[in-house]
């Protein structure tokens, strides 16, 4: 297993839209290998495989807390096939645009189908962090961020901030 680079904002591929994976081997096993390692490393609760810069609809997750025994989830090929009426807003962050949060209004359940880390078929009722998870994730596999549903306004200081930090960070290691 190996820690990966995440990308962050404004890399262009984290707006390139993944492809479903085709077949599930062990090299799709071993992405998700890293990519577990890659965001308990972080620290994280989900990633994106377009974050550490595969373009495969590829999802980890472990919604545990900090002292709990871990829980891995992996979903290949997620598909939202149900999202409720109802909304519910979250404090969202994400790995690709460190240190920066903001409330986002989301369906408030969903169901998914997914193929796991086997490659079986599977079905997931989501509610609560689970559904604002899966929904955030699933936008990645699009090439969607939260700052998307933010006002042109709000969306530009972050990309600001986050891009200034970089090139302040890149300094100090050059
Ligand atoms: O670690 C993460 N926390 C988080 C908090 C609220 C809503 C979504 C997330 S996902 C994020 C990790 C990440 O960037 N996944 O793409
Ligand atoms: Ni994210």
């Amino acid at each position: 297993m190996t820690i990966k680079k995440i990308l962050t904002i404004p890399d262009p591929i984290l707006r390139k839209k993944s492809t479903p994976v085709t077949q599930v081997n062990k090299d799709t096993q071993s992405l998700m290998d890293d990519m577990l390692e890659t965001m308990y490393d972080a620290p994280g609760i989900g990633l994106a495989a377009i974050q550490i810069g595969v373009p495969k609809r590829v999802i980890v997750m472990d919604l545990s807390k900090d002292n709990d025994e871990k829980k891995p989830l992996y979903f290949i090929n997620p598909e939202i096939i149900w999202k409720s009426k109802l909304n519910s807003s979250y404090e969202e962050g994400c790995l690709s645009i460190p240190n920066q949060f903001a409330k986002i209004e989301r369906p408030e359940k969903c169901h998914i189908k997914f193929l796991d880390y086997n490659g079986v078929q599977k079905e997931i009722k989501a509610d609560g962090l689970l559904s604002t998870c899966i929904q955030h994730e699933i936008d990645h596999l699009n090439g969607v961020l939260f700052i998307d549903y933010l006002s042109k306004l709000k969306k530009d200081i972050i990309i600001k901030k986050v891009s200034k930090n970089k090139k302040e960070l890149e300094r100090v290691v050059v």
